[in-house]
């Protein structure tokens, strides 16, 4: 019969809380884009890190989790210059969290909300994570005060990014980088899966955020910059607009209550969890 231990349970609750801003943040980071470091230089430097890409403060306590979801196809280069700068950044901010690249394998249209819907479903099967931070593997925080918390309103976090002169495109905008709760994100029913090749998928469920009364939360311009790394960029998909147009209709029966996949392999690296999946079309 199992007998709690309670020893254990009260040191980690005479643990103080970690601070909502740690002290340590100092603004503006360097952004290294370049040379691309190797698997084993960062295992090396990052000795801290538990299996799967995790991490969380062991002096003083945090109340959320994070899941960092990064949806993932054919940008090695990218994926280690993102963890070389992620991981120091996330440490610095006291977080709480683990890394997840959801792979879609194959040669078949990219589908980035339906790898974002997978990352939550398979990350909920690791731990009871409290938010999902969805993340393009190009973008860089620019900035310490940026940080990657659960938000009471789901927040759009790539607010100024350098190609785009630092500010933000559109109002309504929800790509790039961005952060929901838990209850949000099954409230929302996830991404729509319809969205396959490039763009829509993000306006879309910045649709359902509206749709269900919540709205999209921002931090200062000043603060939440980004740099975005270069790339081939990939031509929208013409079908994306009718898709969105009619997204209200699907809201219900088109996101995480309707997913389909196969997870072919998982591998808890030392830098992050990789989950790589054959999307499936829903019926
Ligand atoms: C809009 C796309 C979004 C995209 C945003 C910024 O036009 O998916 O541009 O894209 N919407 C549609 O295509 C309907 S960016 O240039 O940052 O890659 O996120």
């Amino acid at each position: 019969e199992e007998i709690p231990n309670v020893n254990n349970q009260s040191t980690t609750t005479s643990m103080p809380l970690c601070p909502e801003v740690p002290a340590n943040l100092t603004g503006r980071l360097n952004v290294i884009r370049s040379p691309v470091p190797t698997v084993l230089e960062l295992e090396k430097q990052f000795s801290w890190l538990q299996p799967g890409g995790h991490w969380h403060p062991k002096t003083c306590r945090v109340l959320k989790k994070v899941a960092i979801i990064i949806p993932f196809r054919r940008r090695e280069e990218h994926l280690l210059i993102f963890l070389q700068h992620m991981h120091p950044l996330l440490r610095k901010q006291q977080i709480d969290y683990t890394i997840f690249v959801v792979e879609q394998q194959g040669n078949g249209s990219f589908n980035r909300a339906m790898l974002m819907n997978i990352g939550y479903k398979e990350a909920s099967n690791f731990n009871n994570f409290d938010c999902f931070n969805f993340h393009d593997i190009d973008l860089l925080p620019e900035d310490d005060r940026n940080l990657y918390t659960c938000p009471e309103q789901p927040r759009h976090m790539s607010v100024a990014i350098n190609v785009f002169q630092y500010k933000l495109p559109y109002k309504n905008i929800f790509g790039g980088v961005s952060v929901i709760t838990k209850a949000h994100f099954e409230l929302v029913n996830g991404f729509s899966n319809s969205f396959w090749g490039w763009g829509g998928e993000d306006d879309d469920m910045s649709n359902r955020i509206r749709y269900h009364k919540l709205r999209i939360s921002r931090y200062p311009i000043s603060i939440a910059r980004y740099t975005m790394l270069k790339h081939e960029q990939s031509k929208p998909a013409p079908q994306r607009f009718e898709v969105l147009r009619t997204g209200q209709r699907r809201f219900a029966i088109d996101g995480i209550n309707n997913l389909k996949y196969m997870v072919i392999e998982t591998k808890q690296n030392i830098l992050y969890t990789w989950v790589l999946v054959k999307l499936e079309v829903s019926g």
